[in-house]
């Protein structure tokens, strides 16, 4: 593989991979394709070298466009998406545009010429499990999306898998549980909350602050997908996680901490309607058929890593803050 494009590059997790490929993949050339949302932004791909990296600033709905990127890479891996669930129950409309249309015209590009696609995904198209349940989700969970967000997921997982069976397209999908680590947006759970007590707010835990995620780290995401897109097998669904089980106050609890806070210096606020209860994956496929294994097996330095970087990197998220928090204030959370 020597030229791939990146949907989404410019975002949290696309972009963390861009940077994993530019240093672990030498002989490979990067095209990202990024619509710069107020999620994307051309500072988390600073530093890269021009001749690792074109940057093309467009729509994945975009059909002329997408075609001619697609005429001339042997790959593409799709992360760009409408991500974020409080704003997909503000307004579903981007995210059905974005994350079922917009996957869509990929299929139909990649069907074209013959390209290979690697459709990242979300664990949430489980829908979620009781906090008494030992069951984790597998690759047989059925589908049972519970947000405008994790439905939109879900339908573009449907049309991978029917383009895969009808057209022959050479796909895979991947479904992974919450992602952790630098450049990730201040809307979502931990960067709102290292972000709130760094620009002197409280933090805010939505309901009870029982409700589980399954935490991993980028880095580990990254180098998963790799694995897929290089060994998976066509037509195949990879779950990645890292055995990462912890609720929303223990990991609120870690950022107190680390910041020397007490337990307390927090406020509940309302929940988020239809609120997943817990997440939480099982990646014995990854690990047993292409051998994949997590490198950060250690949370509570992976977040004081990520509390640092946040520390370190304010211009960073300064422009964003005040729009997030209005919004935010607003829904009453
Ligand atoms: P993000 O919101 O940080 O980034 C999304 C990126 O997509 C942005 O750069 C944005 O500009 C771009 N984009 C949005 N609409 C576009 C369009 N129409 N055309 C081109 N580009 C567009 O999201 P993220 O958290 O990095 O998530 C990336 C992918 O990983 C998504 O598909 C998401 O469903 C999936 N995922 C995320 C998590 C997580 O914990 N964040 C976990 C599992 C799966
Ligand atoms: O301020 C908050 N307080 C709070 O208690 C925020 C923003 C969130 N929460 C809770 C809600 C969730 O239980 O924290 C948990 C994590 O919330 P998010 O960061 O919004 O993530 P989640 O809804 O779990 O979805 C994430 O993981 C799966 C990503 O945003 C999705 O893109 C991905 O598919």
């Amino acid at each position: 593989m020597r030229s791939i494009v990146v949907t989404g590059g410019a975002g949290f997790i696309g972009s963390n991979f861009v940077h994993w490929v530019v240093d672990n993949q030498p002989d490979v050339h990067v095209t990202v394709l990024d619509a710069l949302t107020y999620a994307g932004n051309r500072e988390n791909l600073a530093g890269i070298p021009d001749d690792r990296l074109t940057f093309v600033h467009g729509d994945i709905c975009d059909e002329g466009l997408v075609d001619e990127l697609f005429a001339s890479t042997d790959a593409c891996v799709h992360f760009a998406a409408e991500s974020h669930n409080d704003n997909s129950i503000a307004d579903p409309s981007p995210f059905l545009r974005t994350n079922v249309q917009g996957t869509y015209v990929l299929l139909e590009a990649a069907r074209r010429h013959d390209v290979r696609f690697h459709h990242v995904s979300t664990d949430e198209v489980y829908g979620d499990l009781a906090l008494d349940d030992p069951a984790r989700f597998t690759e047989d969970t059925p589908y049972h999306p519970s947000s405008p967000y994790s439905s939109t997921k879900a339908a573009s997982d449907m049309l991978v898998r029917a383009w895969v069976r009808t057209y022959g397209v050479r796909a895979t999908i991947s479904n992974c549980s919450n992602n952790y680590g630098p450049y990730q947006h201040v809307e979502k759970f931990i960067p709102r909350q290292i972000t709130n007590v760094l620009s002197g707010r409280r933090p805010k835990l939505y309901g009870d602050g029982l409700n589980v995620r399954d935490w991993i780290h980028t880095e580990d995401h990254s180098s998963a997908v790799w694995a897929i897109l290089e060994r998976g097998k066509i037509g195949e669904t990879y779950l990645i996680g890292a055995d990462g089980e912890k609720n929303n106050i223990e990991v609120l609890e870690a950022i107190l901490e680390a910041f020397g806070l007490g337990p307390d210096e927090f406020d509940w606020v309302k929940d988020r309607p239809g609120h997943d209860r817990r997440y939480a994956i099982d990646s014995a496929k990854l690990r047993a058929e292409l051998g994949w294994r997590p490198s950060h097996d250690d949370f509570a330095a992976g977040l004081a890593e990520t509390v640092e970087w946040y520390r370190q990197n304010e211009d960073w998220w300064k422009p964003a803050k005040e729009a997030t928090e209005a919004k935010y204030e607003a829904q009453g959370q």
